[in-house]
Order: structure tokens, then C-alpha cells, then sequence
């Protein structure tokens, strides 16, 4: 498969950090670990965003060092049981992929950068994200935690600044071949969805699992790597768990079923959510549908360069206020309250290498930045939940709807 991706993207996106960087410190990057699954069973591997951003590689352990004019690759520890089950490290196709000129095995590496750093002892570096440890019981890959540890053993007093921050600067707005990949990614969900539909393959299936095979089917037999997240297809009451990931259910005959998936295109999210039905949906059901298509239209004429999101979240929440007052869920257009418990979720995220991917929330939009558009309401006590999810692009003056052919209707035949 040919790579919307030249290795002119990694070298241009490392010359940019280094050029956002006020010192001449090191930057010491560092690679994602395999994690065991069980015994001797790992989980697939998923590369460290930013470093997959920087150098296109995705094997496990290696550690990229810059300096202002040089640059390397350290490979890590092999012995000859991993190289029979895994193969062996391809250098020069590293070398290749990343325009890193210079890769060495790990002892000649780990000597080189330790005796660099003896005389500055500053690098910058990511820190290992772990934000989400206490609040969400979720690990940060150990990788980079260990191997900070190591070199802070050999080099003592070593300290570490943080780029983060300049690499989520960087990521935000997203390049042509970035756009590139993320249009072929809901490219692909949307021909599946729409593919679904066609043959009317809905109303045959019978359970929730059944339509998450016939999406990973399509998503899969189009190119794509795999779902960029885990998918949630969500029939009736189910869909009030946002994160409903099970989908073990049955897909109820006079439900409204909530398919929120994304396909993955070269390490690209797209992130679309549409509300299918297996027959045609009740009154009831289709005001709400109805209701949550018009907040997605309201929501998505906001976005535009120079808004703040959490002017456009407070615009949002006040407009579906109106809607579920209508909906007689409220006896007051401003119960804030009401919006809370029936629409308990924010209307947009930042999306790209990561599907909740990096961006600060509290800058003004800018052209090039992409966003997903998420109205919903739940209402767990009529089993009636509805999301409609699209993926835009900020252009110069207002967005472009990546996902704007694929049809709203609950139900098509
Ligand atoms: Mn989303």
C-alpha cells in the first residue's frame, strides 16, 4: 500500500519542533512499549502518537535523539529468541522512512547519549502523560517512564524539560497529507454505513455484535488498518452509555440503534456517529432524531476560525435547552440541568493521530484544525438515545463537513 506520507513530513515536523524549542538542550523522544496481554501474548502494538509524528516508525523501544544539526535512531535490546519470532530490525528501512541518517544498536547508542548529556545534562523531552492514572484507573505506556529512569541512573542530576506542550502546538493544525488521511478514514465509514443501508443488511441482523462484524467488514476490505477506537453500536436504552462498547445486545425490531464508529487510515481517526433503525422509527422517536439533526446543524454553522469552543459549548447546550423543552423533557428552556442529564457529553473534540486527539480548548479555532460535531439526547427511561457525529475541517472562513453525504435518516428504503 503506497504512504500518503513522505519521510519529508517527519523531517520537516522534527526541524519544527526543534526550531519551537528556545535551547540547544537534547531532544530525547522515546518510542512506546509492547504490553503483555498474558504470559507471553502481547496486545497489539500501538506506537506513541508524537513519536510516530515525528519519525512515521512503528516499532516498539527505539529512542530518537535531535540535536540542532545531528540526529539518531537507538534500536533496542535484541536477542536471537525475538529476532526468530519477530524478525529482525530493518535499519535501513527505519533510515528510509524517517530520513534519520544515523541508526545504532543499543550499546553504541546508549554510550553515545549518555556521554552527550554528561556536559549539559538537560534534554527535552515528552513526559510520560499521567493525567488519566488516578482519575480513570488508565496506565500511561511504562516505556517512556523507564527509560527516563535509566538515563537519569546514568547520567546523575540529568533534568528533563517538557515539549508536550510545543508538540500539541504543532499537531493541532493539520497538514495536507494529514487531511489526506483522515478524509480517506471517514471515507471509508461513510461508504460502509451507506453500504449497510443499500442492502438493507440492517434489517436482517439480529444483534448488535452482527452489525459491529458487518462495519469492521467494510471498514477492513476498504484499506483501512482497523477502528480507530473501540466501536459502539448501541441499540435503544444502551446508547444513554456513552461508551458502550460491549455490543452484545439484540438490535430491538422498534429501536433506534446508535452506530458510533471510525475507521483508522494510516494512523488517522475518523470519528462518525449515525442513529439506524431497523423499521420505521415512532413519532416519538423521530422528533428526536428530528430534534438532535437540527442542534447538529445549528452547532456545526458555529465552528469557524476566531471561536472559542467553550463559547460555542455553552452556545450548544443553550440551543438543546430549547430542543428538550419541546420535547416536553423540561418545563424550562434555560434548565441547564435538564441539558446536563440528557445530553451529559461535549458537542466536539479535536480529532487526528488520536480520535480525542491533542489541542488546547482554551485558543480561538483556527483554519486547518479538525473537529467532530456531536449533538445527542438520551433518554434511558423511554430507551430512546440519539447521536449524530460528523467530522469537519476549519477552512478560511467557516468548515467543510467531511462526512456531509452521509445521510441523517434513521431509516432508508
Ligand atoms: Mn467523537
Amino acid at each position: 500500500m503506497d504512504s500518503t506520507f513522505t519521510k519529508s513530513f517527519f523531517i520537516n515536523n522534527r526541524f519544527k519542533l526543534r526550531a519551537s524549542l528556545p535551547h540547544d538542550y537534547p531532544v530525547v523522544l522515546i518510542a512506546n512499549g509492547s504490553l503483555q496481554r498474558s504470559n507471553d501474548t502481547t496486545y497489539p502494538f500501538q506506537q506513541d502518537s508524537n513519536f510516530w509524528y515525528l519519525t512515521g516508525l512503528q516499532e516498539p523501544d527505539l529512542i530518537l535523539v535531535m540535536h540542532e544539526t545531528d540526529e539518531y535512531l537507538i534500536l533496542p535490546q535484541t536477542n536471537t529468541v525475538k529476532t526468530i519470532f519477530d524478525g529482525e530490525i530493518d535499519g535501513v528501512a527505519l533510515q528510509n522512512r524517517s530520513g534519520v541518517k544515523t541508526v545504532y544498536a543499543a550499546a553504541e547508542g546508549w554510550q553515545r547519549l549518555t556521554t552527550e548529556l554528561r556536559v549539559p545534562k538537560k534534554i527535552y523531552t515528552v513526559m510520560p502523560a499521567t493525567r488519566f492514572e488516578p482519575q480513570a484507573r488508565m496506565y500511561a505506556n511504562p516505556a517512556q517512564r523507564y527509560t527516563l529512569e535509566k538515563l537519569r541512573r546514568r547520567i546523575a542530576g540529568l533534568v528533563s524539560h517538557d515539549v508536550t506542550r510545543q508538540l500539541d502546538q504543532l499537531r493541532i493544525r493539520k497538514q495536507a497529507p494529514e487531511l489526506a488521511a483522515i478524509e480517506r478514514a471517514v471515507r471509508i465509514t461513510t461508504e460502509t454505513i451507506a453500504e449497510l443501508r443499500a442492502t438493507t443488511q440492517l434489517t436482517n441482523l439480529q444483534t448488535e455484535y452482527a452489525l459491529e462484524a458487518a462495519i469492521t467488514n467494510g471498514f477492513r476490505k476498504r484499506g483501512a488498518s482497523g477502528h480507530a477506537y473501540a466501536p459502539i453500536v448501541a441499540s435503544g436504552k444502551h446508547a444513554a452509555t456513552l461508551h458502550y462498547v460491549s455490543n452484545n445486545g439484540l438490535l430491538g425490531a422498534n429501536e433506534l440503534v446508535v452506530a458510533d464508529v471510525g475507521a483508522e487510515y494510516e494512523h488517522y481517526a475518523a470519528d462518525i456517529t449515525r442513529t439506524l433503525a431497523c423499521n420505521r422509527p415512532t413519532n416519538r422517536q423521530q422528533a428526536v432524531l428530528d430534534a438532535v439533526i437540527d442542534i447538529q446543524h445549528y452547532a456545526a454553522n458555529l465552528l469557524r476560525p476566531g471561536v472559542f469552543l467553550r463559547d460555542y459549548e455553552r452556545a450548544v447546550a443553550a440551543y438543546t435547552g430549547t430542543a428538550l423543552y419541546k420535547l416536553k423533557l423540561t418545563t424550562n428552556q434555560r434548565d441547564m440541568r435538564a441539558v446536563r442529564t440528557y445530553f451529559p457529553h461535549a458537542s466536539s473534540h479535536f480529532l487526528g493521530l488520536d480520535v480525542h486527539d491533542v489541542g488546547d480548548y482554551e485558543l480561538p479555532l483556527e483554519e486547518s484544525m479538525v473537529l467532530t460535531c456531536e449533538p445527542g439526547i438520551y433518554i434511558p427511561e423511554e430507551g430512546i438515545g440519539v447521536r449524530i457525529e460528523d467530522d469537519l475541517v476549519i477552512t478560511a472562513d467557516g468548515n467543510t463537513n467531511l462526512s456531509a453525504d452521509c445521510s441523517y435518516n434513521a431509516y432508508v428504503l
